[in-house]
């Protein structure tokens, strides 16, 4: 008798619980589309994303173009939309010309949160501007990045000596403000010339050519700036093909597994590496809570780990380096 009484209170409390899940487990699907495809920041992210796409039963679609262009990236957007996903989580590549696109998200009732790059000033639920409609934005804060590897390449360079940022191209809200930030630091190193920048699209082999012209041009060239991954990796290449290594000192952006080997071979002298996977774990969750009626932060900042030869092969810290 007392056996059956305990299972039928067990069968009661189960009934109550699946009633209550119910009610507010709808399954959904959230689209992250990234900056391109083809780089291991974006890939880490979707690690990330999708770790917590599992935690909470949601599904993650992960679509982006080959190429970081917002000639490509449109009409992926485009597609997600007509798709209507419950949220879009977005690496927009250029901070005015995914305002429009991302507003159509915005008026279709589609959520949109941003993650790694801003569109407008990235400072969003303002009510006011035509690009505060964002949620969220969810990122490393680029212009301390920025200023981390000036810190850096000045010590690296003995404070002194000329000096360039290698980027992509501007309109990117992250590389901008890295850029930035590495210059307004470069202010108190009056001692160092900082050269004019090297946009090379986010194509490393012209990042690696424009390495050897500005050193052709400034025999007494002391150091580099990468400011994202592929500007790092091409720079240092070209570092390497000039047959400088040691000589022009480069501090790179961003963490790909090739970084080991650049700074055991001391080719590069330290690495920034973002927290991507945070940055993709953290998206999702925003999403949800919002979906699931909870209020979220306007902005979620996430960290760095300085990488470089004293602590490379540290666990806690090579657990930074992007996946593949
Ligand atoms: O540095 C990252 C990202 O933060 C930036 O917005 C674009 O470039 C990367 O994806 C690295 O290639």
């Amino acid at each position: 008798f007392l056996k059956a009484s305990a299972v039928a209170t067990l069968a009661t409390g189960v009934a109550a619980v699946a009633g209550g899940a119910k009610a507010q487990d709808k399954k959904f699907t959230i689209a992250l589309i990234p900056g391109l495809t083809t780089d291991a920041f974006y890939i880490t992210m979707r690690k990330g994303a999708e770790a917590a796409a599992k935690a909470v039963g949601a599904t993650l679609v992960f679509q982006g173009a080959p190429d970081f262009n917002p000639v490509t990236q449109v009409p992926v957007l485009d597609a997600i939309i007509a798709k209507k996903p419950d949220a879009i989580l977005i690496a927009p590549t250029d901070k005015d010309q995914l305002v429009q696109p991302l507003k159509k998200a915005a008026d279709a009732g589609i959520p949109v949160i941003t993650v790694d790059t801003f569109i407008g000033s990235g400072v969003y639920q303002t009510g006011s501007g035509d690009a505060d409609f964002p949620l969220s934005y969810i990122a490393s804060d680029n212009l301390l990045g920025g200023a981390i590897a000036a810190r850096a390449l000045a010590k690296a360079v003995g404070e002194k000596g000329k000096v360039y940022v290698s980027n992509v191209k501007p309109g990117i809200s992250t590389t901008d403000q890295r850029e930035q930030g590495f210059k307004e630091e470069m202010k108190k190193f009056p001692n160092i010339t900082v050269l004019d920048t090297q946009y090379n699209d986010d194509d490393a082999n012209k990042a690696a050519s424009q390495l050897q012209a500005v050193f052709a041009r400034n025999s007494d060239l002391d150091g580099v700036f990468g400011a994202n991954l592929f500007s790092a990796l091409g720079a240092a290449n070209g570092v390497q093909q000039a047959g400088q290594t040691g000589k022009i000192r480069v501090v790179a952006f961003d963490a790909p597994t090739t970084i080991v080997d650049n700074i055991n071979s001391g080719l590069v002298d330290l690495a920034i590496a973002q927290h991507p996977a945070e940055i993709g774990y953290f998206g999702v969750m925003a999403a949800y809570a919002h979906l699931t009626g909870n209020s979220i932060p306007t902005a979620i900042g996430t960290g760095f780990t300085v990488i470089d030869k004293s602590n490379v092969a540290d666990k806690n810290v090579a657990k930074f380096i992007y996946s593949d």
